[in-house]
């Protein structure tokens, strides 16, 4: 895909928000991975992402830098492909790149933790050893196949299937709303056997009888590329089935892996909204005062930082609990829950703070805004979350 990179004139002037000392609590690799995507992002991100966004065009080139700067399963053993580090600094890395755009941390999302943590997880050594290093170093685009057209917050009910045939399995169905899939070499593609069991497999865009049409028209993650996945008689060697799960704690596992990203990503969205609604606050003069001389100024700032400090710890202990296996996906369900929610509700307090220039892409406000409508949808919607929060803490499934 041909990409004319267009630098904007203005400098990225993010400050980082640390109101409770949460650094304090980080290791030294942890710092040093967040100030080396930060330095990424400003460099190689803020600069072009407006324009990118605007032309509703994804800056695929930035797969290679992301692959270098180790956003690509950050927790995954190095040998297979990732970082080699712990939950918590891929955490970080999350929030950093969703700081530039919820597009480019869905970029890493989808890479590292839906196409290769399956690979990794669910697959056999040779599949690892085919698939892994390729992935990490951006070589290959991977994407994630679950929902599909009349199946979104139910993927039980999916109706993607295989049928055995000697070597192969023969695929048919759809997907929709797929991330990459346009742009992507291989499909992690959940889809049921002959017994209605959901099973994974690794499908190569080569294959005949597979397609991967590209869905115009979103007015939310504009830098990122959407699709579908079609299936028509796709014959998939046997040996790109992943052997070792089947069901829908399958997909669900790579569900709460990304998840518990997107809980850290959506910190760095708002972050982003809070700092520049604060800079704005200080240089903006109406009435003869700064903005942020007013009450009702002070009163939004306040609250942001308040909700973003909540936040920031219950991402903090939720990587504490991830690092010693013990983070429920319930857990990651209200953390994703809340932190999206969040950061919406602060995208859109930031916008009234810089009155008309909000709606403009000369601040990054209402980009945020928009991505974060796609953000608090998908890896299951608000309300999913709600009622898997609400299952836990009552025993009874509220879903059907
Ligand atoms: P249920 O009976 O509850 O569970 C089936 C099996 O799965 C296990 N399980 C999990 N395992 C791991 N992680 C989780 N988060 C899990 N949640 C459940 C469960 O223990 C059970 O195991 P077993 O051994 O008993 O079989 O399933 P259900 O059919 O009642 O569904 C529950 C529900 C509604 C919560 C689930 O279907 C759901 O989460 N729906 C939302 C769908 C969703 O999130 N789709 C996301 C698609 S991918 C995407 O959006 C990528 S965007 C990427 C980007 O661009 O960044
Ligand atoms: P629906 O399931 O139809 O839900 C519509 C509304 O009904 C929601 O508000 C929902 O909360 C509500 N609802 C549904 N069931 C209940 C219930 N039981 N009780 C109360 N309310 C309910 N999927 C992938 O597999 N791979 C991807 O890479 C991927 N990328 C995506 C990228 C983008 C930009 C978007 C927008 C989506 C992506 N998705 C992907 C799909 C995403 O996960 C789904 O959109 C999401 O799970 C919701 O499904 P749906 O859109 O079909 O909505």
């Amino acid at each position: 895909m041909s990409h004319e990179i267009k630098k904007s004139a203005k400098t990225d002037l993010y400050e980082h928000h640390d109101y409770y000392a949460i650094d304090e609590l980080l290791s030294e690799d942890h710092l040093l991975a967040r100030d080396a995507v930060r330095d990424w992002v400003k460099q190689e991100v803020s600069p072009i992402i407006e324009d990118y966004a605007n032309r509703a065009a994804c800056p695929t080139h930035l797969f290679k830098g992301l692959a270098e700067i180790g956003a690509f399963g950050p927790s995954l053993p190095a040998e297979y492909g990732g970082g080699g580090m712990d939950e918590i600094a891929y955490g970080i890395i999350m929030q950093e790149l969703e700081r530039g755009d919820s597009g480019i941390r869905s970029m890493a999302s989808v890479q590292g933790s839906l196409v290769m943590y399956p690979i990794y997880k669910y697959g056999n050594e040779e599949q690892r050893k085919k698939y892994l290093p390729k992935l990490g170093s951006g070589e290959f685009i991977g994407c994630f196949g679950l929902t599909e057209p009349d199946h979104g917050s139910n993927p039980s009910g999916m109706v993607t299937n295989i049928v055995d045939d000697g070597d192969v399995y023969i695929l048919n169905g759809a997907k929709m709303w797929i991330t990459n899939s346009p742009v992507a070499d291989i499909a992690v593609v959940w889809a049921k056997d002959k017994d209605g069991i959901i099973r994974g497999l690794i499908v190569e865009k080569d294959m005949k009888g597979y397609s991967a049409p590209e869905i115009h028209g979103k007015w939310s993650l504009r830098a990122s590329v959407t699709g579908e996945l079609v299936f028509e008689d796709v014959r998939v060697p046997k040996a790109n089935l992943l052997p070792n799960v089947s069901g829908l704690k399958g997909p669900l596992g790579c569900l709460s892996k990304a998840r518990y990203g997107i809980a850290w990503g959506a910190l760095g969205a708002a972050l982003d909204c809070y700092d520049s609604a604060l800079r704005y606050s200080k240089e903006r003069e109406q009435f003869g005062k700064k903005l942020g001389q007013f009450q009702l100024t002070q009163k939004k700032l306040a609250e942001m930082i308040t909700e973003i400090t909540k936040a920031q710890l219950l991402a903090w202990r939720l990587g504490t609990l991830a690092n010693a296996g013990k983070a429920t996906p319930a857990q990651i369900s209200m953390a994703k829950r809340n932190n999206v929610n969040m950061a919406l509700e602060i995208a859109r307090e930031a916008r009234q703070i810089h009155g008309g220039m909000g709606i403009t892409g000369e601040y990054p406000i209402m980009r945020h805004m928009m991505n974060l409508e796609s953000v608090v949808t998908y890896e299951g919607t608000h309300d999913i979350h709600l009622l898997i929060t609400g299952m836990d803490v009552t025993g009874f499934n509220a879903f059907g």
